[in-house]
């Protein structure tokens, strides 16, 4: 098994970057009409880790490779006139459908999900990302110029994300977030299941303050509890410092947070205090 080195595989004339090979528990399949963008992003850190050990393999297709015109062209004029130009369905579909082919049986129970990026879509968030995290395979595409033909979200893609309420230029990056997001959640890929379980939006809440050494930098202590060694002190702390923050920075998680009737009782005199 070849693994971790990213691989250009010339498939019917079109270039695929593969990254790592066979045995693959989570598959995702990224089409893109700028592949160029994705060979940097997926080389370091964790995600080379989960690469090499075979927890997930990243395949970039471009949709331009999938027409079969001289000039491979993959947007055309809207119908009805406007500004800015649409991307055609018939790669998109092609494409979609030659991944599909390459399946093997044994590969997810159902049809992957075929998700659209564009600012149009639903909101992106840590929930959507366990949600993601438990499928074997993801088709991700990336929207480009004014948008797709409608029929590309009507009768081929099955979800529809948008990472946020501002407009890129392309899905690429946002593909690298959802990618990113969803990859740290896969069992395994982080050091210890800690690590994702305490991330801040994990419990709906955002991340408590973090310290290591020195005890004491500039004159600035580290908070004595932590040096305690008193474990159910440092989880009560951290989890209150958790929900004054949230209180702080982001009221509005906390109506979603699963709070105990006690911590629900400490934000109320956070909030009366009107020290949030
Ligand atoms: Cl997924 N695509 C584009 N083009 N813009 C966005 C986005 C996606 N999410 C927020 N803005």
């Amino acid at each position: 098994m070849i693994c971790g080195r990213i691989k250009a595989r010339l498939v019917s004339g079109a270039v695929v970057f593969l990254l790592g090979e066979t045995g693959f528990k989570v598959r995702i399949d990224i089409l893109t009409l700028f592949p160029q963008i994705f060979s940097g992003p997926f080389l370091s850190g964790i995600f080379q880790r989960a690469v090499n050990n075979g927890l997930v393999s990243v395949n970039i297709h471009n949709i331009r490779d999938y027409t079969h015109d001289k000039h491979h062209i993959v947007d055309d004029y809207p119908y009805g006139g406007g500004a800015g130009m649409v991307l055609k369905p018939e790669p998109i579909f092609e494409a979609v459908a030659q991944i599909k082919e390459t399946l093997k049986p044994e590969e997810g129970a159902g049809p992957p999900p075929v998700i659209l990026l564009t600012p149009q879509g639903r909101p992106f968030c840590q929930q959507v990302a366990q949600e993601l995290s438990g499928h074997s395979h993801l088709i991700i595409i990336c929207g480009h110029y004014e948008g797709f033909d409608e029929r590309v979200r009507q009768y081929l893609a099955t979800d529809e994300i948008s990472i946020g309420d501002y407009v890129l230029s392309g899905g690429e990056p946002a593909a690298m977030v959802i990618v990113d997001a969803v990859v740290r959640l896969l069992p395994g890929v982080l050091g210890s299941e800690a690590s994702s379980r305490d991330d801040s939006h994990a419990a709906g809440l955002l991340e408590y303050p973090q310290y290591t050494r020195p005890a004491v930098y500039r004159g600035w202590p580290v908070p004595e509890v932590l040096l305690s060694g008193n474990h159910a002190q440092i989880a009560k702390w951290r989890r209150q410092q958790a929900i004054r923050r949230t209180l702080e920075r982001r009221p509005e998680l906390l109506d979603k947070a699963q709070l105990s009737p006690e911590e629900r009782q400490l934000v109320s005199r956070l909030k009366e205090d009107g020290t949030c």
